[in-house]
């Protein structure tokens, strides 16, 4: 996959070179080329920004620069294999991980990363392809929406990561949240990992996985659960969890099994 990203800070980009990300890049399962919109305006100052039109608080971004600068990368010859172009927003469509297996599917992305109080939406609406939102809460630019967006869709590209069961595996890929996850030793400051875990019982162990995904969910994100179709017996979990003490921040009982017996001081 060919990723292109435009912005006025390609050095937040950096980071795109290291761990998993990086490892693609080497590997040659991701080529990320990231421009300075700069490099495209024409005055003497490089100006990228101008006041709103209206009034309003801010800045917002010319069209021109990003004109030429799409024109650059992605070309204005016709039938031309062209990129799908992207555009980082809060007021954009959800990104999810289904969305992020949709253009993992793609042979080549274009982030158009703004700042101030966003791009033009004449140039928007010529060129972008998605306006995307990676969570309700506002960023100062859409370099941190890009890279959040490039790591969940490069770990999804054959070849990016060694093992392909922990992609499938993953959070939301059957509609749960992940319960919790243990490694050695067995007791580590008093708290114990879960019996059934050492027991080598492989159906106890996925029953009470299920269900300790089911009670995290439930917990912490019920909205999800709507949709899901779930069996008698999940039903019955998902009552008695919902019936339990409201919800405390970040908890969702679960520590509790890793508690050492006879101790009921909170976490
Ligand atoms: C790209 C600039 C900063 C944009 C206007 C918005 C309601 C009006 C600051 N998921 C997510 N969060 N943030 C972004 C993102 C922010 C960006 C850009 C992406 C480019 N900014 C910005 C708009 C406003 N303000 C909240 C009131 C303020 C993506």
């Amino acid at each position: 996959m060919r990723v292109d990203v435009v912005t006025i800070f390609p050095a937040y980009l950096e980071p795109a070179r290291l761990s998993l990300l990086g490892k693609a890049r080497d590997r040659g399962v991701v080529e990320i080329h990231s421009h300075d919109l700069r490099d495209w305006t024409t005055d003497r100052h490089r100006t990228v920004d101008d006041t709103p039109y209206g009034g309003g608080p801010g800045m917002v971004m010319r069209p021109e620069p990003w004109d030429a600068a799409l024109r650059a990368i992605a070309g204005s010859s016709g039938p031309a294999p062209r990129p799908r172009v992207i555009v980082p927003t809060p007021a954009g469509r959800p990104f999810t991980q289904a969305y992020a297996a949709e253009l993992a599917a793609e042979p080549w992305l274009a982030f158009c990363c703004g700042r101030y109080e966003g791009i033009d939406a004449r140039v928007v609406d010529a060129w972008a392809d998605d306006e995307v939102s990676i969570g309700d809460y506002v960023l100062s630019g859409g370099e941190v929406a890009t890279l959040v967006m490039l790591e969940a869709i490069t770990r999804l590209l054959p070849g990016a990561v060694g093992n392909a069961e922990s992609v499938t595996d993953d959070s939301f890929a059957h509609g749960l949240l992940e319960g919790p996850v243990y490694t050695r030793p067995p007791e580590w400051a008093g708290r114990r990992v879960p019996d059934v875990l050492l027991s080598g019982d492989h159906g106890a162990i996925a029953r009470w996985r299920r269900e300790q995904a089911l009670r995290r969910t439930a917990r912490r994100r019920p909205d999800l659960l709507a949709t899901l179709e779930l069996h008698d017996r999940d039903r019955v979990v998902v009552a008695q969890t919902l019936a339990e003490e409201p919800c405390q921040p970040a908890s969702d009982g679960a520590e509790t099994t890793a508690r050492p017996a006879g101790s009921d001081e909170p976490g």
